[in-house]
């Protein structure tokens, strides 16, 4: 049995991607929640992962580490967590490396949250250089990949990761062109992740840093 580590739902971006993706493709698992995001690293965590953070994943002796590591070790066994196709593969690798190793203005100044709703002012010039960049790969996975709703047609690994940025453009209210919007609109729907919103929205783990919102971005929407 797959043994899956988790921070807070509500918070933790990095966590839902390995949880999508394991949902999604009906593997079974066990979740560990611990808690994070307080001011300091929760030490706990140094017991399930060397590295200090979540998400990990054990299955037997073998312990992985990093959203990233973990994805690539269940696509060994299903491959078909990614494209089939090798040069839509090799774009799915390169936008999922993106967003793993980068867009570090919008992770900072967009925080996960998913139980607030932010409205107001235009985001700093810096993470709108962020969300064009992140519409601009949305945009043209939807329009290139027709024959189904998720960024390669099928659900793959790169929609795992897409995953929380989704659901900080909705926190966020950031503005989107059309097939951006239905694309997050798929993914809201997506029974897994509505089922990991509900149980963020459950948990009474709170943290005062992230909860007290003072900025606010973006247009309204009515
Ligand atoms: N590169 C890692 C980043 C993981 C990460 O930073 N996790 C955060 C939670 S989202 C964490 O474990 N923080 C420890 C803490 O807040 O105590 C991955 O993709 O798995």
């Amino acid at each position: 049995m797959l043994e899956l580590f988790i921070g807070n739902k509500n918070y933790s971006s990095w966590s839902l991607r390995p949880w999508i993706l394991l949902k999604h493709f009906e593997i079974p698992f066990r979740e560990h929640l611990l808690s994070v995001g307080g001011m300091t690293i929760n030490p706990d965590i140094r017991n399930v992962a060397e590295n200090g953070r979540v998400p990990a994943l054990h299955e037997g002796d073998i312990r992985i580490w990093d959203s990233l590591a973990i994805a690539e070790y269940l696509a060994e066994s299903m491959p078909s967590m990614w494209p089939k196709d090798r040069s839509d593969r090799a774009r799915a690798r390169s936008i999922t490396a993106e967003m793993h190793s980068g867009f570090a203005a919008l992770r900072k100044e967009f925080p996960m949250n998913l139980k607030l709703r932010v409205q107001g002012r235009p985001a700093p010039a810096e993470v709108q250089v962020d969300i064009q960049r992140i519409v601009a790969i949305w945009q043209s996975c939807r329009e290139q990949h027709r024959d189904g709703p998720y960024l390669f047609g099928a659900f793959s690994i790169a929609d795992a990761f897409y995953a929380p940025i989704v659901c900080r453009f909705e926190t966020y209210n950031v503005e989107v062109p059309e097939k951006s919007a239905q694309y997050m609109a798929t993914m809201l729907k997506h029974p897994a992740m509505m089922q990991w919103y509900e149980a963020a929205r459950l948990e009474s783990d709170s943290r005062a840093h992230y909860d007290a919102q003072t900025h606010s971005y973006g247009p309204s929407r009515p």
